[in-house]
């Protein structure tokens, strides 16, 4: 049997990573950790404890109603990060603005966390695996003063790590610190992350194509044009691709990650600038497509490089196979 990696003991394997951060980047990769050990937790009895299932009765900054799940998924980052005493700020797709912690540690801390606690939340109800996503900037203001909104407004090329955490039929987190993509499988009878998939790479190419079909009379025609080339047999394979649509973009983008395929979420007429939010979506995906060897696109620009200009921040998103988005990409430029 081989030896067992807990991603504890590989955060300190490779610490090497951060040379500059002596321990505190590991330590916010553990607050990520235990955060998302209680998540994990409430997922699983999602459906067994009443007053976590359904609707809070609120609507967030999206407009979206807000699931329990997701403010109880919100507030167990929150309190991990702020407790965790490495992060003076953070921003949260469901807080309208962004959180500066006002202790004196926390002013002293050097970096801010951007994340989504519970992507997908509208499948809780029906049982789809959902997914935290998380982006590490180092802060920009400087140390010893309040969070500001400039730190939360960096490119994704600052990124220092970004993740994700699939509450599927596994648990499982996965991430990167610019040095490869790993992937590791919560075990529920040790409470312990365990490195399952190492230097994961995303296949050149595939057959899977994830959008909603629904939209296709709404976007613009490269993409139907595209849309056709996946259905029929003048694509390399000679085959029609297969359609996969979760409706849960982590799980999706995690499929994608492991068998090759590409996931399209476009600007459409009810979503001018598309659905998927900047800062705490599409950066820290990207993060991880590039260093998978994948590509993630507005389906003309490269994510990592576009300089954010509001919190929520919407961009259509085209991220996957490298010579799938390329593909789409040659479809859209006509
Ligand atoms: P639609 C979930 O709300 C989400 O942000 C992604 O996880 C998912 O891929 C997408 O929206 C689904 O959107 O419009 O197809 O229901």
């Amino acid at each position: 049997m081989s030896r067992i990696t807990t991603l504890t003991e590989f955060i300190l394997q490779n610490q090497a990573d951060f040379p500059y951060a002596t321990g505190e980047l590991s330590r916010i990769l553990n607050d990520i950790v235990i955060a998302s050990k209680i998540v994990s937790r409430d997922v699983r009895q999602a459906g067994l404890v009443d007053h976590i299932l359904g609707a809070q009765g609120e609507v967030n900054v999206q407009g979206e109603e807000q699931q329990k799940l997701d403010v109880v998924a919100d507030e167990a980052f929150i309190r991990a990060f702020e407790q965790g005493g490495e992060v003076c700020g953070i921003a949260s797709e469901e807080n309208d603005d962004f959180v500066a912690f006002q202790s004196e540690s926390a002013k002293n801390g050097k970096y801010v966390v951007l994340f989504d606690p519970l992507d997908g939340s509208s499948n809780i109800d029906v049982n789809v695996s959902i997914g935290t996503i998380f982006s590490i900037y180092r802060r920009v203001s400087p140390v010893g003063t309040k969070a500001t909104l400039e730190d939360m407004l960096q490119p994704g090329t600052q990124q220092i790590v970004a993740g994700y955490v699939l509450y599927g039929s596994s648990t499982m987190l996965v991430y990167t610190t610019g040095n490869g993509v790993n992937a590791f499988t919560l075990d529920p009878s040790i409470g312990e992350f365990c490195l399952s998939h190492p230097n994961m790479r995303m296949p050149e190419n595939g057959r899977l194509y994830a959008m909603n079909e629904g939209n296709i009379f709404e976007c613009e025609e490269g993409l139907r044009t595209y849309i056709n080339y996946c259905q029929s047999r003048e694509n390399q394979t000679g085959m029609p691709y297969s359609g996969r649509y979760i409706g849960s973009l982590v799980a999706d983008f995690h499929r994608n990650l492991i068998k090759g395929g590409i996931y399209i979420y476009p600007d459409v007429l009810s979503a001018p600038e598309g659905k998927l939010r900047l800062l705490y979506e599409c950066n820290p995906l990207a993060f991880i497509a590039e260093q998978a060897g994948g590509l993630a696109t507005t389906g003309r620009q490269r994510i990592l490089e576009i300089k954010p200009e509001r919190l929520h921040q919407r961009v259509p998103y085209y991220t996957g196979s490298k010579l799938m988005v390329e593909k789409a990409m040659e479809c859209l430029e006509g």
